[in-house]
């Protein structure tokens, strides 16, 4: 089954009220938007791959780590494969940061219970890191698709935000305290504080990287044995970012003249800070 032929999404257009939030609060989301079929299908392939269903597998004991990670994540099925460049996915970078964008990388994350708190962080790899500091760059959009295949209840590995931090210039006192303080709320125009999402099964959100988040830990009594969370990321078309991937041989003989177009770039290499710097 190739990705073309598939459609993960029950619809193909962005809800106006989705741009809107994500300017105005950094990011929007998009609730039970994917088919049962996608949604069960995205599971079914991600629980059967070999290293995630290892991982399930072992006692809490045996495993060496207490999640499961996998960055870039490259070992996709047909449902994941048909996240990438979906009708809706290309709507909503259509309706955001347009004209000009690339699939930067991919993520894949299992969290069973006892998963540890990720504390509040911003993703903007490209400037949150010891090299020199591309301005240009860092001022540019960098987005990503969290998708929650099998969704949270609040307090249960949630994700949570801090609506409009993304409006905060990122300097070095931009920090999760400052934003929470109360100092940063006149730059951002509006009182910063926490929000704890819940999202059902199926949905995702989709994110301006500049914007606070973090996720709550999952209690080793929580109802849902394990949190599936994968994440797409595209940046606007620029040099390699931090963790940019590079695109398998299998991707690109498959892609149509749209994936190309995403996947045409460099990929990160330790050099790239220094050049265009
Ligand atoms: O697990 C999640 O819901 C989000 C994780 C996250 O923010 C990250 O990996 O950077
Ligand atoms: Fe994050």
């Amino acid at each position: 089954m190739s990705y073309q032929s598939l459609n993960p999404f029950k619809s193909n257009t962005v809800p106006p009220e989705a741009v809107d939030a994500f300017h105005r609060d950094g990011y929007a989301a998009v609730l039970d938007v994917m088919t049962d079929e996608a949604r069960e299908g995205l599971i079914e392939e991600v629980v059967n791959s070999k290293p995630v269903s290892d991982f399930l597998s072992a006692s809490p004991d045996e495993r060496v780590r207490p999640t499961y990670f996998v960055r870039p994540w490259n070992e996709r099925g047909p449902w994941g494969d048909s996240l990438i460049d979906a009708p809706l996915v290309q709507s909503f970078l259509a309706a955001t940061i347009e004209p000009g964008y690339h699939f930067c990388h991919s993520a894949l994350n299992v969290a069973p219970h006892g998963a540890s708190r990720v504390h509040f962080h911003q993703d903007h790899h490209h400037w949150k890191h010891e090299n020199p500091v591309n301005h240009a760059e860092r001022d540019r959009y960098y987005i990503q698709i969290l998708y929650y295949p099998n969704g949270f209840k609040r307090g249960d590995r949630s994700l949570s935000v801090i609506p409009g931090s993304h409006r905060v210039a990122p300097t070095a006192e931009t920090t999760p305290e400052a934003m929470l303080s109360g100092a940063c709320d006149e730059e951002a125009g509006r009182k910063l504080e926490c929000v704890h999402l819940e999202l059902p099964p199926g949905s995702f959100v989709y994110l301006n990287a500049r914007l606070f988040h973090g996720v709550e830990p999952k209690a080793l009594d929580s109802p849902q044995p394990y949190r599936i969370f994968t994440i797409d990321i595209f940046k606007e078309a620029g040099p390699p970012h931090r963790y940019t991937q590079a695109i398998p041989d299998d991707w690109l003989a498959n892609a149509d003249a749209h994936r190309r177009k995403m996947f045409d770039r460099e990929a990160y290499a330790d050099e790239c800070w220094h050049t265009g710097v």
